[in-house]
């Protein structure tokens, strides 16, 4: 079966049997007072408009069968896995692995690293622990598409400009089709969202298509 998605810079046919859900790292850590994106300074509320849309495609691809992965930022509590240059760059308010409001900061297992209760994973839903912005480096992603016959992802999470379009590029390179659904997605500044989201789809689509949460709805049902 195939459905088409009103996207830019041109409509895109899919297989929903053929396409997953990608949620990148909707976490505590990133939207919640207290963790990583605030200790470097941002606003983190500029990420809430995401979830509401991120939640009603979610809903709706569990309801038709999508595959749906869940990706985390993270590390090893000894930090065997975080290289140097990301642990000690910049003059955050706190490190990664320091100890924080909700846990030590971008720490496997800690309560800042979960993802936000509006999205918790179901069971049986894989989630991607990666020490990376992509969600294929270090990971077993790739794998776990190829072992089910993926050859289309729905994007959605946060930073648009960061784990977002890291993912989207990697995929890009594999051969995936990447549909980034732009409302689903957040950044602390606004014009790197735009800019995130415009990179995507330049030059007839150079990285996949930008797409929204109401399209998806409308073509799936
Ligand atoms: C960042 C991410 N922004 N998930 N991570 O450091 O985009």
């Amino acid at each position: 079966m195939q459905i088409l998605v009103d996207a830019e810079p041109a409509p895109i046919s899919l297989d929903p049997a053929r396409t997953a859900l990608i949620i990148i790292d909707m976490q505590r850590d990133f939207l919640e007072p207290g963790g990583f994106g605030e200790t470097l300074g941002n606003d983190v509320s500029r990420l809430t408009p995401a979830i509401a849309p991120c939640r009603r495609v979610l809903d709706a691809s569990r309801a038709h069968g999508l595959l749906v992965i869940h990706t985390r930022e993270g590390h090893r509590p000894d930090l065997s896995d975080a290289p140097l240059a990301k642990v000690q760059r910049g003059l955050p308010s706190l490190r990664i692995g320091d100890p924080g409001p909700m846990g030590r900061i971008l720490i496997r297992g800690e309560a800042g690293h979960d993802i936000i209760a509006a999205l918790t994973p179901a069971p049986g839903e894989p989630v991607i622990d990666k020490p990376g912005k992509g969600a294929f480096y270090q990971t077993d992603l790739e794998l776990m598409l190829r072992n089910r016959g993926i050859d289309t992802l729905l994007v959605c999470g946060v930073t648009t400009e960061v784990c977002v379009n890291t993912t989207v590029r990697e995929a890009n390179d594999r051969g995936y089709r990447c549909v980034v659904l732009g409302d689903c997605c957040g950044s602390y500044f606004p014009e790197f969202h735009e800019a995130g989201l415009a990179m995507i789809k330049a030059q007839g689509g150079i990285f996949g298509w930008v797409s929204s949460s109401q399209a998806v709805l409308r073509a799936i049902g």
